[in-house]
């Protein structure tokens, strides 16, 4: 079992550099890419987000540690795409209007395209409109959706409303993940598919995708 405690710390507290020289120790000890990312990256930022809710840090320090987070992300993203093959179809991704959370979206994004999936991201902040504009403009079967804001949950039914408005609902897979949701919450506003994390949502695009293209 390898030992991510200095990570985790180094994380939390932003140490950009030790950082980068962590995750490259861990790579060159044969550690996997997946494992650094969810043992030693993820819980760093989580411990930082426990702070944040109780006041103890404030968003400065939460941007110091995303950035450390992001450095160490960065340089795990090509050993994690470095396996795909197939081009099984595209996938349009955002955070939902209101919502400036990015890095969890980023993480989805970067285990889709693991997959092969062709990912359009349309970044943050993104209105119902410009999910299905870009669906159809890039030939779109799956769109993606993250918030992590409970204030901007219901914009996704928005995007689902939009999607049947436009007649193209049912040629659509649309996800929806974030910390705040939940399969009862997806099935309320009517989506497809609700995943807790970027490999599981990677998954169900994939196998969607194979399914609907079979
Ligand atoms: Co914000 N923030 N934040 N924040 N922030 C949270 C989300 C919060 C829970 C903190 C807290 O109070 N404990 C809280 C939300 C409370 C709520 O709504 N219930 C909160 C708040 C309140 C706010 C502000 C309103 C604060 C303020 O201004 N008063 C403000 C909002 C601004 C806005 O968006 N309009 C704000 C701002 C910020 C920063 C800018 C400082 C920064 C964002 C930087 C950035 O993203 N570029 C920030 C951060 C970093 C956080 C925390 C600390 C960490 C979020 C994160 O990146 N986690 C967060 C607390 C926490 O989560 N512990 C918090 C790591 C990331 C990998 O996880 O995004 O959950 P996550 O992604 C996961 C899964 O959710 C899933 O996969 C990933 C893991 O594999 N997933 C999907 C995500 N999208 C998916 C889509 C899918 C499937 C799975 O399918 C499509």
């Amino acid at each position: 079992m390898y030992d991510f405690l200095e990570l985790n710390k180094m994380v939390e507290t932003g140490k950009v550099k030790v950082v980068k020289e962590l995750v490259q120790n861990a790579l060159n000890d044969g550690v996997s890419p997946a494992a650094i990312l969810n043992e030693g990256l993820l819980p760093g930022m989580n411990a930082v987000g426990e702070k944040f809710k109780n006041n103890q840090v404030y968003i400065p320090e939460v941007l110091i540690s995303a950035r450390a987070l992001n450095t160490g992300i960065g340089l795990l993203k090509p050993l994690l795409s470095a396996d795909a093959v197939e081009k099984p179809g595209v996938a349009v991704i955002g955070t939902v209007h209101g919502d400036l959370h990015d890095i969890g979206k980023n993480l989805v994004k970067m285990m889709l395209e693991s997959k092969g999936i062709e990912v359009i991201d349309l970044g943050v902040d993104v209105t119902a409109e410009q999910f299905l504009d870009a669906a159809a403009e890039h030939g779109a079967q799956v769109i993606c959706c993250s918030t992590l804001l409970t204030t901007t949950m219901f914009e996704m039914e928005n995007v689902v409303k939009e999607a049947a408005a436009r007649g193209v609902r049912d040629n659509l897979f649309i996800m929806v993940g974030g910390a705040p949701l939940s399969d009862a919450f997806c099935e309320k506003i009517g989506a497809d598919c609700y995943m807790p994390d970027a490999a599981s949502a990677a998954d169900a695009a994939l196998a969607w995708l194979k399914e609907k293209n079979a």
